[in-house]
Order: structure tokens, then C-alpha cells, then sequence
């Protein structure tokens, strides 16, 4: 079955957070997400609607991508070459995009959208493509940096109730070293505990960092410079901690020189920050015969895409929880019928067709902002 390019729709929603979620960069307080819906018409003329999530922020904050560039880089430069195309499956929009550098975050959005509508055509869900078996995987939380350490314990009191087997919390210099001994305190020495600094530290903040070793933690999440890879391997030396790279990680080719230069004990996978879900497939693979452990990033995804992401940790390289928590974590609605929840610590891998989510069209009419097709 080999489709033709139909109908495609850009899509902005806002969606408010149930709380502001701060990291070393920015607060978040509201997502304006891109959605893309494309039509996939096979050769009997039957049209398959399948729907992308772009995960760029609204400010190149994160990575250089960012939420109206992205719309921008879609409709000017990367829709018109998925449209010269004959035939197209998901396989082949990296291959077509590949003249255009960078942007992954908006190649990913399309990837994804003709990757749902060719598993709806073919009446198969994504978990069914990836192979995977195991049925439920384990929820880890994100944290944010707060104003006060006792908030900071109070919302992570909160999690630990709602049964998260995993705490992750964001630091930066000044909101670290302290804070962390204070909820390793809190939730005692068996539950998994990982810190995320998102770039915010240097390369003399070794003996600081070092600090971190006495807590027990699984990992350091990207404290230096995304391009700062021997950094990262010399930090790895000099610290006891496993380090974990994000946004250094943009590509399978990149992570296996990451892995080989000592600066990648870990990796945290985002489909979107690496191009799609199949270059994440191929950095997991890739990680699997290194032997190094994954987990599943999470960039505050709507229903679309935790559902996406939730098939993909079931791949048995994701060793570790990613952070795939409950829809309700970060919004009190979400856009599908069927958002995901958290049951005994645990999200259950959708088996819908497609990347196994139903939209909720009438909440998503509501909060959609704008609506433009592309011709
Ligand atoms: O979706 O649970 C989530 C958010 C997880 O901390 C998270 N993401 O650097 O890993 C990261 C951040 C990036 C987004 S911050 C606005
Ligand atoms: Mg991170």
C-alpha cells in the first residue's frame, strides 16, 4: 500500500498548565502546540487522516526550534518536498528532508502525522510496528524548580502520592545541591531519583557537581552546553553519577560519537529533538548493542504525542522510566478521548490504531488558536 500526499492542516492549540513548570531556561505556564493533520490517499482513492504534534516551544529556549519557525519551516520548505513525492509512507519523509538541515522538531511533526495515517490505513497500531510486548510501562514525573525548598517538597509529596516509581528534578546553580538532599530525605533511599540541570552548569562546576554523588542518584540529565560533548566526557570522568545527554543528542550518527567518547552513559530519547520516531527507534537499537540504558523524554505532550511515546518505551532498551506521566500532570483537559493515565505507578501502552490516540474534536476545536491549510 503506497499513498499520495492529500489534505494537510496546520493546527496551533493553547492549552493552559495545571501549574507553571520552570527548568534553568524559562517557565512554562501555557503550551501553544502545532498540530498537523495529513490526509494519506491510497490508490484506490481512499483517503487515511493521521495527526502529528510538533514539540517546539513557543521560544527557542530549549533548542533552537521554537513553535511559529517551525509552522514556518513546515509550509515553505519541508511540505513541498513531501508533496513532489509519489509515494509516501513514513519511511521516506526523513530521506526527502535530509537537504534541509536541522529543524528536526518540524520534521518530526510531519514524519509522525504520515506515520498515524498509514497505521490507520492499514488498520495496525504503532505498538504493533515496533514489536513490542510488554503491555504497561513505568511513570516517572518532572519536576520543576520552585520558589521555596518546602513547595519544592510539597509538590513532590504530591507525586509520590499519585504513585510515580520515578522523581526527576530540574536544578540549576543556586537550586541543587541543598534541594536534592532535601527530597532524597523526603522519599528515602529507594526511590529512583534523576536531577536535569538543561544545559544550565560549565565545565568547572565538576567538584560541584560531584556533590550530587552522595544522593544516590540514576543520573545527571545535560549539565553543560548541548555542543559540548567532551565536556560532558570529562564531567563523566570526574563524577561518580551516570551522566545523561538530551540536548546534545539530536541524531543516531551523533549519539554513537557521544557513546564512544565516554560523554553518553545514558541517553534520553525525544523523538521530536532527534528528527521522529524512527531515528529514535535506530538511537535505542543503537544504545541496546552499546549497552547503554534508555528512557523516554518528554516535552509536555498532548495526548498525541504521550500516546506515541508511551508505545515507544515499551521497546526493551527503554530500561529506565521515562518521563511519561499522567496527561493530568501538566493539563486538566486533553485533546483525545482517551488520555493517558497512571494506575499503580504504571501507563498502560495504547493498542488503538494509528499512534493510538482518539482526538476529542469538540475540546480540540475549542482550544485551537488557528487553523490554516496548506496547499
Ligand atoms: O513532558 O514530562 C514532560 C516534561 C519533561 O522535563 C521535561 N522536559 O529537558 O527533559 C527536559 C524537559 C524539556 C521541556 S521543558 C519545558
Ligand atoms: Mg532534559
Amino acid at each position: 500500500m503506497t499513498f499520495a500526499l492529500g489534505a494537510v492542516e496546520l493546527r496551533r492549540i493553547a492549552l493552559p498548565l495545571v501549574s507553571p513548570f520552570r527548568t534553568s531556561f524559562g517557565s512554562q505556564t501555557e503550551r501553544d502546540i502545532l498540530l498537523v493533520r495529513v490526509e494519506l490517499i491510497d490508490e484506490d482513492g481512499t483517503a487515511s487522516e493521521g495527526w502529528g504534534e510538533c514539540v517546539a516551544l513557543s521560544e527557542p529556549s530549549y533548542s533552537p526550534e521554537y513553535v511559529d519557525g517551525a509552522e514556518h519551516v513546515i509550509t515553505h520548505h519541508l511540505l513541498p518536498r513531501l508533496r513532489a513525492a509519489d509515494r509516501l509512507e513514513a519511511a521516506v519523509v526523513a530521506p526527502l528532508l535530509a537537504k534541509m538541515h536541522g529543524h528536526p522538531m518540524a520534521k518530526a511533526a510531519l514524519e509522525m502525522a504520515v506515520l498515524d495515517a498509514q497505521l490507520r490505513a492499514r488498520s495496525t497500531s504503532f505498538a504493533t510496528m515496533l514489536g513490542v510486548t510488554r503491555t504497561t510501562i513505568p511513570s516517572g514525573v518532572s519536576v520543576g524548580i520552585h520558589d521555596s525548598t518546602e513547595e519544592l517538597l510539597a509538590a513532590v509529596q504530591g507525586y509520590v502520592d499519585d504513585g510515580y516509581v520515578r522523581i526527576k528534578l530540574k536544578i540549576e546553580p543556586g537550586f541543587d545541591i541543598d534541594q536534592v538532599g532535601a527530597v532524597r530525605e523526603l522519599i528515602g533511599p529507594d526511590t529512583p531519583l534523576q536531577v536535569d540541570a538543561n544545559t544550565a552548569y560549565r565545565r568547572t562546576d565538576g567538584a560541584h557537581l560531584r556533590r550530587l554523588d552522595d544522593f544516590g542518584l540514576l543520573l545527571i540529565e545535560q549539565p553543560l552546553p548541548e555542543d559540548d560533548i567532551v565536556g560532558h566526557a570529562h564531567l563523566a570522568a570526574e563524577v561518580e553519577t551516570p551522566i545523561c545527554l538530551d540536548e546534545s543528542l539530536v541524531s543516531a550518527a551523533g549519539t554513537a560519537d557521544a557513546i564512544e567518547l565516554g560523554a553518553c552513559e545514558i541517553a534520553n530519547i525525544k523523538p521530536g529533538r532527534v528528527g521522529g520516531y524512527l531515528e529514535a527507534v535506530r538511537i535505542h537499537d543503537l544504545c541496546v548493542t552499546k549497552d547503554v540504558p534508555v528512557w523516554c523524554g518528554g516535552m509536555l505532550e498532548t495526548g498525541i504525542g504521550r500516546a506515541a511515546n508511551a508505545a515507544l518505551a515499551a521497546l526493551p532498551g527503554f530500561t529506565l522510566p521515562g518521563d511519561i506521566s499522567a496527561s493530568t500532570r501538566f493539563y486538566a483537559q486533553d485533546i483525545v478521548t482517551d488520555p493517558i493515565t497512571i494506575s499503580d505507578g504504571h501507563v498502560a501502552v495504547p493498542t488503538g490504531v494509528g499512534l493510538g490516540f482518539e482526538l476529542d474534536m469538540r475540546f480540540l476545536d475549542e482550544v485551537t488558536t488557528r487553523t490554516r491549510s496548506v496547499p
